[in-house]
């Protein structure tokens, strides 16, 4: 570097300090107007989902949630709500991604779940467990713990309701 370059060097910043305000207020209306756009419908915010508890379901099974297989986003909540009594909702020990936080829900009490990790959640109604009353949440497309949460047993009627709800997940397909 010449002398006559070290020494115009102090004019310059003043320069690109202007030049890069310049940058840095674009980038700021930029920022806007993806806001706006994510408040609208191109990008879908986190949403609420419900999922009945109900002594009989629309198809006449008995002990059921509904729907008892639900695939959300990461970030999206399902609300369990006790229309009839007697039922509550809780994850089943083994069928949860494993950061995931397990929950349990109090009978005859509504209880919203936020779905942060992505994979499959299995749940049931302790009361009605042997009668086949669980479901199944799918977060997300990538599913780390299927097979874990398929190799879980579970008792009466809910192995087999739970082996139709696995055949609805989306993996790989
Ligand atoms: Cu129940």
């Amino acid at each position: 570097m010449t002398e006559s370059a070290r020494q115009s060097s102090p004019a310059c910043p003043s320069r690109v300090r202007h030049a890069l305000r310049r940058v840095c207020s674009v980038a700021a209306v930029g920022v806007v107007a993806m806001a706006v756009s994510a408040a609208g419908t191109a990008v879908p915010a986190q949403e609420n989902h419900q999922v009945e508890m109900l002594n009989k379901g629309p198809d006449g099974e008995r002990m059921v949630f509904v729907p008892a297989y639900l695939h959300v986003q990461p970030g999206d909540s399902v609300t369990f709500v006790p229309v009839d009594r007697s039922h509550n909702s809780e994850s089943i020990l083994g069928m949860i991604p494993d950061a995931a936080d397990a929950w349990k829900g109090k009978i005859n009490e509504e209880i919203t779940v936020t779905f942060e990790e992505e994979g499959v959640y299995g749940y049931k109604c302790l009361p009605h467990y042997g009668l086949g009353m669980i479901g199944l949440i799918q977060v997300g497309e990538e599913t780390p713990n299927l097979d874990e949460a398929q190799n879980v047993r579970l008792p009466g009627r809910a192995a087999g309701r739970m082996a139709l709800l696995f055949e609805q997940v989306t993996a790989g397909k």
